[in-house]
């Protein structure tokens, strides 16, 4: 496998102004023509005529160029490649293929799922297609022409507007779809099959109709409904927040069983992966319906971030995905709870995020190299991308934020462009000097910011002392100090205090000043404050206003403080958080018998739980001690055992002390109105849910109680979910048989089933690598289907610590089994699922070797796929 490097991006030699392609689909294999106009670029590099097109995988069946076929001897195919020599500065190429949808396993390029074919072209799957100039600079207009056998594939769907629909003979029909804005192949999309859909139409800003359709299969008719009002919600609302309407007459999303991803963003018509589409309270968490509000929401908006403007080469990716989730981040905070929304981003970020940016893999949001593109659709290009585009909204303001966002679209509509123009854009909008702030691109690692704050009551003077520093990572030894925007307030006894920065002049503008952003640009850095009038507890990166690691040596009445009242709720909760991880340090360091939970936390917990002004899903998220993937951030080196027993022995004494007020939590928090998927709710059943999770560690009759008979009265999944959660895995006396149920009732349901292998997967007790093992062999397991995958094998992997950790080793070769099986059939999913194996010098010794050998054992296979050549090869360097 070969490395490409960003320095060596040169333009493209051709552009193809126009591409027409005739699929005939059947069920031996598909034929595919093309027909491309091709022309030679303008600004390309001076070299010989000569076109080299990607494919992977086609027969060539015929080619011709200008209506004449190429001689054998002008043309050569060679790996990924076709080559054809002496070619004229404007022709058209006409090329026919044959490839086998049916056998494709992948899930890239156009393959079948459950009798239906779809496609995936992001990155580089179109090449799997037609041979193609398949790079997102190359930007063509598409028709396309789908001809099927009606019965099998009475829907047939592409790109664009719809512009003949005709019956041939046969039994065969066809279609003709022109989408009228230039894509590059990436964006390309086809669906046929048997079909049934919702439809709906939203009116634009400028009063264009748009039809809005959702297909699915017949049986999953009654699961649109929250899709599509999620789709209308996102189209207002990029509307109002950053003016920008849609374009086309149509919008469709097809809903697909089969899918790498949770969705993609093709022109006009989205594919989804069902998990992200389909929801309703019977079969759906909260979780889900969240889910999928924010994915439907994230591909409509990647309409503009994305699509009319689109990435110059694949290094650019964050141009698209950074923005796009900040985008959806905005997005549903303004539809839920914002406190929540930021929380659950946090978390991901310092959790997966800061684990891969410490880890083999680190890179920077905008890489300089890869072996396979795939493997970068990561946390790293994603979240923390969006962390970034943040940072440049706090940092220039909304204002300023949205005229840089107005201008990038402006400049840049109808092309391919690179992160560099979307940084030049918010600079020339707000005339603010991002040249430091570049760094965020190029420089991988999380900084670490250590601040001390000094109080002088003699000259009424606050100093915070803030030093950055950003550990190596893989190729970058050295980092210089970047740009970080540091969110602070200083709190007194009767709030936060007025702040007066020494050496700017206060600014008489904004009225509400008790709140400010440092710019931290130094490797270290002072920032005084004048005319405090009492010492202060300085309330730190509010809002987590940079994507660092933040020490502060907070005494715990400083921290109770900030718990009970920040008024900024991301401190408030990471506050909680701190004295979470100290009191499982401590119970790490105690043993068994002697340790007792700290009694200022029980009465934090307990004044949270007795507060009825709060919010209920932070008070939930509260509640809930730092998550063991957390822990295995901050406590080094990871003793995964440990830290387990530890946090189960904080989760039982926090239990027992506040059995009551849990109880009472419990029972008020315990309603029989109709379901909806809205904030109120959502808050309710999650403390409800998490009140129950203590309550079941808890010995007496009523407690154990309780899940059952949710389970048994639930009706909606949020309930029963958490019900069969708390049986499955306190090893209830009714889990058996909850299991049992749970399934007869819904196996006509695959998501829902996912669910139930999901619950298993991550039982935390004994065994559970053999139950897994054995729910492989059940038949609703299936080794092709990602989600499946995802929720047996992933699960268990990636979350069930303690057994993927268990002392044999018995699990790393499980999942290198899994890897190498997996890697001939689809080598995305199986370089995704290696990722834990890759953490394994974060572990105890005795880990390590294990997990080594595992890594060892799948590099020793012959013909490894260079999507797991390059991660496995990565970790072991
Ligand atoms: N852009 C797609 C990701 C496609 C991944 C290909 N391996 C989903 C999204 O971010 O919207
Ligand atoms: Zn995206």
């Amino acid at each position: 496998p070969r490395t490409i490097y960003l320095k060596d991006y040169r333009e493209p030699d051709y552009l193809i102004d126009r591409t027409q392609l005739r699929f005939e689909l059947a069920e031996e294999s598909t034929v595919v023509d093309s027909v491309l106009t091709l022309r030679r670029n303008p600004n390309a590099e001076p070299g010989p005529a000569e076109l080299t097109l990607h494919g992977t995988e086609l027969e060539l069946l015929a080619l011709e160029i200008d209506g004449q076929p190429v001689a054998q001897e002008r043309r050569r195919i060679s790996g990924e490649t076709l080559h054809i020599e002496g070619v004229p500065d404007a022709f058209t190429l006409s090329c026919r293929t044959q490839i086998r949808p049916q056998e494709n396993t992948s899930l890239e390029g156009l393959y079948k799922s459950s009798g239906m074919f779809c496609t995936q072209c992001e990155a580089e799957g179109f090449r799997k297609i037609t041979y193609y100039l398949d790079r997102p600079d190359v930007m063509s207009e598409f028709e396309v022409e789908i001809v099927a056998e009606r019965s099998r594939y009475p829907v047939l769907l592409s790109n664009g507007n719809l512009t003949v629909a005709e019956e041939l003979e046969d039994g065969r029909h066809r279609t003709v779809w022109h989408d009228p804005f230039p894509k590059p192949a990436y964006l390309f999309a086809l669906v046929a099959g048997d079909l049934s859909r919702v439809s709906d139409c939203f009116t634009t800003c400028s009063g264009r109709e748009v039809d809005l359709h959702i297909y699915v299969e017949d049986k999953d008719l009654d699961k649109c409904d929250h899709a599509m009002t999620s789709l209308k919600n996102a189209m207002r609302w990029d509307e109002k927040v950053y003016g920008r309407e849609y374009d086309l007459d149509i919008f469709n999303i097809v809903a697909v069983d089969d899918f790498n991803m949770g969705a993609m963003e093709n022109k006009s018509l989205n594919i989804f992966n069902t998990s992200c589409v389909l929801a309703k309270p019977e079969t759906t968490t909260d979780l889900g319906f969240q889910r999928v509000e924010g994915v439907v929401a994230h591909e409509y908006f990647h309409n503009w971030s994305g699509n009319r403007v689109t990435c110059r080469d694949w290094f650019q990716l964050s141009l698209k995905e950074g923005f796009t989730v900040f985008r959806d981040a905005q997005f549903s905070s303004d539809m839920g709870s914002a406190t929540v929304k930021r929380v659950e981003d946090v978390s991901l970020l310092r959790t997966a995020q800061f684990a891969e940016d410490a880890g083999p893999m680190a890179h920077p949001i905008r890489p300089d190299s890869f072996i396979e593109i795939s493997n970068f659709y990561t946390v790293t290009i994603y979240e923390k991308g969006a962390e970034v585009v943040r940072m440049l909204h706090t940092l220039l303001g909304p204002e300023d934020f949205r005229r840089g966002s107005d201008l990038y679209f402006e400049r840049h509509d109808g092309q391919a462009v690179t992160c560099e123009d979307f940084v030049k854009a918010m600079e020339d909008a707000s005339g603010r000097d991002l040249g430091q702030f570049r760094l965020w691109y190029s420089q991988a690692g999380t900084p670490r910011l250590k601040v001390a704050g000094y109080y002088d009551a003699d000259s009424e003077t606050y100093t915070l002392t803030v030093q950055q520093q950003c550990p190596p990572t893989p190729g970058q030894a050295e980092k210089a100090p970047m740009h970080i925007p540091l969110a602070v307030a200083l709190l007194g006894e009767a709030g936060a205090l007025r702040l007066e920065l020494d050496g700017t002049p206060a600014d008489p503008e904004t009225s509400d000043n008790t709140q400010m952003v440092l710019d931290v640009t130094e490797s270290e850095q002072r920032f005084v404050f004048n005319n405090i009038k009492e010492e202060p507890v300085p309330s730190l990166l509010r809002g987590f206003s940079a994507p660092v690691k933040l020490d502060y040596d907070y005494s715990r009445q400083q921290l109770l403080r900030l718990m009970r009242s920040d008024s900024d709720g991301f401190c408030r909760w990471d506050a909680s958080q701190v004295l979470g991880v100290a009191e499982i340090r401590r119970a790490m360091t105690a043993d068994a018998d002697s340790y007792q939970v700290s009694e200022d936390l029980v009465d934090a917990f307990r004044a949270l739980l007795s507060d009825d002004s709060l919010d209920k899903a932070m008070v939930a998220l509260t509640l809930q001690l730092p998550s063991e993937a957390y822990l295995a951030e901050v406590i080094e080196p990871v003793d995964v055992h440990g830290i387990y027993r530890a946090r189960e022995a904080v989760r039982y004494a926090l239990a027992e002390s506040l059995r009551d007020v849990l109880m009472a939590c419990y029972r008020a928090n315990t309603s029989d109105e109709v379901y909806r998927p809205e904030a109120d709710q959502i808050a309710q059943r999650s403390l409800k849910n998490t009140a129950l999770a203590y309550l079941m560690l808890c010995d007496d009759d009523e407690c154990q109680g309780l899940a059952k008979a949710q389970f048994d009265s639930s009706q909606n999944m949020t309930d029963r979910l958490s019900a069969l959660t708390a049986l499955v895995h306190n090893l209830h006396p009714y889990h058996t048989e909850a299991l049992w149920r749970f399934y007869q009732d819904w196996q006509h349901e695959p998501l829902v089933v996912n669910q139930w292998f999901q619950v298993q997967a991550t039982n935390r007790q004994p065994g559970t690598l053999e139950t897994v093992k054995e729910l492989m062999a059940h038949p609703a397991f299936d080794i092709r289907n990602p989600n499946k995958v995802r929720a047996l094998i992933g699960a268990f992997c990636a979350q069930n610590t303690v057994n993927f950790h268990q002392s044999d080793g018995a699990a790393y070769q499980f999942l290198a089994d899994q890897v190498k099986q997996l890697d001939r059939s689809n080598p995305q999913i199986a370089s995704r699922l290696l990722v834990p194996l890759t953490k394994w010098r974060k572990y105890l010794p005795g880990a390590q070797t294990l997990m080594k050998d595992a890594l060892n054992s799948i590099m020793a296979v012959p013909e490894l796929s260079s999507d797991v050549f390059e991660v496995v090869s990565k970790s072991l360097q």
